[in-house]
């Protein structure tokens, strides 16, 4: 692949958007690459977690701009339904999603952060929305996944205003879990993604599916919750979980 290269280490995947000249803009060569990169990792029953960074200065610095400049209404729709079917191919996967933010993470470089399931940031990470100064509306997510992220107010600050954050400021609203230094970023989330690792991951599955729908199903939220936690204790991933347990030993969910 030209934009976008793939690691595996054991059960992490390393995702990286490689288009450093552009700041990783997301041309739609760009995002079929990482279309095709994700389904592999839902499909991939050796991988847990997977972390997605940028190579250079940004992890991703927006939509390619000028080829929004190039479409005209209808194509400004087909183009946001295709970046949006690959951000929620990442939230709706089975494997949990880190990305890790080494720079600008602006218009659908936040998007696409915000459809990770959580974010760990260098100290150099800017976020923004900076779509309405180039007089457009995002449309790869932001106006649904930032309110339900970080709530409405903060969502239409961003979004309204166009204004760029740092990663201290984004942690402070709950954009962000965790600011670690630069030179740091990687080994920190391939350490988180290594705990992850080691989870059962029917559990983390059915965990993550019950976290992603509860903005949408109310009351019967709770419901939902049980009928996948009954799922969860009904799977032999629940039978090592406790016997190891009770057995004073870290559980081993790969035997
Ligand atoms: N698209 C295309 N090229 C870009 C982009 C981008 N988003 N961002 C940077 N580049 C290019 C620059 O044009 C430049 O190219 P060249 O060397 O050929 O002139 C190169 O990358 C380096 O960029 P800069 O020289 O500008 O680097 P600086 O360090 O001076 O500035 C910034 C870095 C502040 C990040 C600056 O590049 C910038 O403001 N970039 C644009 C950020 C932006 O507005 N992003 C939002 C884009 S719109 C969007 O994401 C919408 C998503 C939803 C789309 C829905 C369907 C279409």
């Amino acid at each position: 692949m030209k934009f976008v290269n793939f690691e595996k280490r054991e059960r992490i995947g390393i995702v990286r958007i490689n288009r450093p000249d552009k700041l990783n803009a997301l041309s739609p060569e760009v995002l079929e690459e990482l279309k095709l990169v994700v389904n592999d990792i839902s499909k991939d029953d050796e991988l847990v977690s997977a972390i997605i960074t940028g190579t250079g200065k940004a992890f991703v610095a927006g939509a390619d701009i000028g080829y929004i400049g190039t479409l005209d209404e209808e194509g400004g729709y087909e183009m946001a339904l295709m970046g949006q079917e690959v951000f929620s191919a990442i939230e709706n996967s089975p494997k949990v999603f880190i990305a890790a933010v080494n720079g600008y993470a602006l218009g659908g470089g936040c998007e696409l952060a915000l459809a990770c399931d959580f974010i760990i940031a260098s100290e150099n990470a800017i976020f923004g929305q900076p779509e309405v100064n180039l007089g457009i509306m995002p449309g790869w997510g932001a106006t649904q996944r930032l309110a339900k992220k970080v709530g409405m107010n903060w969502a239409k600050y961003l979004i309204l205003t166009g204004d760029r954050i740092d990663a201290r400021t984004a942690f402070n609203i709950g954009l962000v879990q965790k600011v670690v230094n630069h030179d740091n970023l990687m080994d920190e989330a391939i350490n988180i993604a290594n705990v992850i690792a080691e989870k059962g991951p029917t559990a983390l599955r059915l965990a993550k599916e019950s976290i992603n729908r509860s903005f949408e199903l109310g009351d019967f939220g709770f419901k939902y919750e049980a009928l996948l936690f009954g799922k969860s204790v009904g799977s032999p991933e629940k039978e090592e979980g406790i016997k190891a347990f009770f057995e004073k030993r870290k559980p081993n969910f790969f035997k």
